[in-house]
């Protein structure tokens, strides 16, 4: 096991890259005359509004690149808005994607990875698009960051939660992340109303009647990837971008395109119960195709990057 370790910590020193941000909290009404005005008054216009992108409202400003090579996307903070600054709240800077159903009852599990070069907070949801409440769902949220039975990987502070479960009426609080941390974000939950047209959101704005301080600062870079939305009830994916099980490339765990000493680092992570794979990373993490994820994989992968094994 002492392999084992070293080889995780050599793995959270490369998976140091920046990651975060602030939080903050939410008010149905407020969210209501949020989403009421940010919809309209984004920042982009013909944006084809079903595939990942930012809004935002102004003074709010905010970039997003679409990094293929990397497979994540980057959203620059340039102005989180923010009532400080003339605008709103937390939601003034949105990285979204819409064009998703929800029923009532199905179980779903959500994934993401997020990462920060400061240190910050974010909020994230799905709901409907006008924040009207729906049954149970408050403001029109089935689902947020505090809601369902979640385990969130730290690169620098390990296991932040473990299953943790949260029942719904739990204060919407922010998610912090700490500057250069990378946050893997696993989440079941119930469908506690049905929405037919509905959004995933992460707000990334500013401080307002809702949120203490600014998710992020003005200048911060914040990049996501493995977001994948799951409907486990009828087996249906219903968000996926750049998730970690879509590399072509054996062993790509990370999904970088190549497979490498980081990839033999995640699996050593997994291995000692710091990081939880989903079905599709642990057959990946199966190098030796023996149909199962075990030691014998951390060897085989370890025979490869020295060159004993010209393939994995
Ligand atoms: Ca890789
Ligand atoms: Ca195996």
């Amino acid at each position: 096991m002492k392999r084992l370790i070293a080889f995780s910590a050599a793995l959270a020193m490369i998976y140091s890259i920046p990651a975060f941000a602030v939080y903050s909290e939410t008010s149905e009404d407020t969210v209501i005359s949020a989403e009421d005005t940010s919809a309209e008054e984004g920042g982009e216009e013909e944006t084809d509004t079903t595939v990942w992108h930012v809004n935002f409202n102004e003074p709010a400003e905010a970039e997003m690149t679409d990094d293929t090579e990397n497979r994540e996307y980057s959203v620059l903070v340039i102005n989180p808005g923010g009532e400080a600054r003339g605008g709103t709240d937390k939601w003034d800077v949105q990285f979204r994607i819409r064009g998703i159903s929800i029923e009532e009852g199905h179980d779903y599990r959500i994934t993401y990875r997020i990462s920060s070069d400061t240190e910050g907070s974010y909020y994230t949801k799905i709901g409907n698009l006008d924040s009207s409440t729906v049954g149970e769902a408050v403001a029109g949220e089935v689902w947020h960051n505090q809601f369902g039975i979640s385990t969130i990987t730290s690169y620098t502070e390990g296991t932040v939660q473990q299953d943790a479960e949260t029942s719904y009426g739990s204060a919407w609080n922010n998610q912090k992340i700490g500057m250069g941390d990378t946050l893997n974000v696993t989440c079941n939950f119930k469908g506690i109303a049905t929405i037919p047209e509905a959004e995933w959101s992460f707000f990334l704005g500013g401080a307002g009647a809702t949120s203490a301080s600014d998710c992020f600062a003005p200048g911060a870079t914040v990049r996501f990837s493995n977001l994948t939305l799951t409907d486990l009830t009828t087996g249906e994916t219903l968000v996926s971008g750049y998730a970690f099980n879509q590399s072509d490339v054996k062993g790509d765990i990370n999904c970088d395109g190549k497979a490498d000493v980081t990839d033999l680092s995640v699996m050593c992570l997994a291995m000692i119960g710091d990081l939880t794979l989903d079905d599709g990373q642990i057959t990946i993490c199966d190098v030796d195709e023996s149909g199962k994820f075990d030691m014998a994989d951390l060897a085989h992968y370890k025979s490869y990057l020295s060159g004993v094994r010209k393939e994995l």
